[in-house]
């Protein structure tokens, strides 16, 4: 097991008044996960904290907050009480840029932060860092942070939501990162009575019919390329506004395009917004592409990165693919 220094860390947290604990937009299990698992740790400690994040919970990941105490961040009414906090804790997060709305106002204020992450590249400025980009999840390095300060702390929520992150970063135990440690500690977390099976059905077997809409013109409008290697696909404002569904239900597409035989990288390029894109990219293991991600100012694992550009679908589609071409090819050959 590896071990951090944790110790300023804890330092830190303990002789803070208020903390703001925060993930990336369009929160994942593992965000969420690493939010909660804190936040419980911290109420133990007697530390006042709160989670607000940029984007809306998916409800997906809402079992993980039934005292609904997870906030969503609203610039206009919500950015003078963020003085109120004299400590930020960034989780799951390898640049500012992925903090949003929050990200920009909090970088207006001079609160001391700390940020705990997996990504392999961490460019975000704390003034406490734990990167570990060996770690399955993130929610992993805050098990061995909560386990560091006391644990007995670990009790059924914290096992949950310290899962949540390790079931969902690992593609439920199939992806690269699924490795012994990643098994060891689901199998230590299995001891606190948590179900891998409902949560399995909770995260993943309860999709809206409108993300499934979404899905089947998806999996009709899919672009092959390089001999099937290459898969790409588009979602537009439109797409979303026919299907009835929403920028938070579009979790996993890329991966379940990945999943296709033959495609060694499959691209989702999503219209956030009007001339706002974000690009995901899943490779199948052949092909790192945070390299091809990093071209545009993105970044992310190996194997699953992305970006966001402020340009047209159109624009962003030219603009990447001949890179992500260039890089399938070069492997071929
Ligand atoms: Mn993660």
């Amino acid at each position: 097991m590896m071990q951090h220094n944790w110790k300023p860390i804890i330092q830190q947290l303990q002789s803070a008044g208020k903390i703001l604990l925060t993930t990336h937009v369009n929160p994942d299990g593992d965000g969420i996960g690493s939010e909660m698992a804190m936040n419980y740790c911290l109420r133990k400690m007697n530390i006042t904290a709160e989670i607000i994040n940029s984007s809306k919970l998916p409800q997906e990941y809402a079992f993980l907050d039934p005292e609904m105490i997870i906030q969503q961040y609203n610039p206009i009414s919500d950015f003078s009480r963020l003085k109120e906090f004299d400590m930020i804790v960034i989780f799951d997060v390898g640049g500012i840029t992925r903090t949003g709305v929050l990200g920009n106002d909090l970088a207006k204020l001079n609160i001391p932060s700390i940020c705990i992450d997996h990504h392999p590249e961490n460019h975000i400025v704390c003034n406490f860092k734990v990167v570990d980009d060996k770690a399955p999840a993130t929610t992993c390095l805050i098990y061995e942070l909560i386990k560091e300060i006391d644990s007995t702390y670990i009790d059924k929520p914290i096992a949950e939501a310290v899962y949540v992150g390790l079931m969902t970063d690992t593609g439920s135990f199939r992806f690269e990162n699924a490795n012994k440690k990643a098994f060891q500690l689901a199998s230590e977390l299995l001891e606190f009575g948590i179900k891998p099976n409902d949560i399995f059905k909770l995260v993943y077997e309860s999709y809206s019919r409108q993300r499934m809409t979404l899905l089947g013109r998806i999996l009709q409008t899919v672009q092959y390329e390089i001999d099937g290697q290459l898969a790409w696909f588009t979602i537009s404002q439109k797409d979303l506004r026919s299907a009835g569904a929403h920028l938070d239900e579009i979790g996993g597409f890329t991966d379940f395009i990945r999943s296709i035989k033959g495609v060694e990288v499959a691209i989702m390029f999503l219209e956030v917004e009007a001339r706002k894109i974000r690009v995901n990219f899943r490779s199948k293991g052949k092909i790192v592409v945070n390299d091809i991600a990093r071209k545009f100012g993105g970044g992310g694992h190996f194997f699953a990165a992305g970006l966001t550009v402020d340009d047209s679908l159109e624009k962003v589609t030219q603009m990447v693919l001949p890179e992500a071409r260039r890089v399938i090819e070069i492997i071929k050959q």
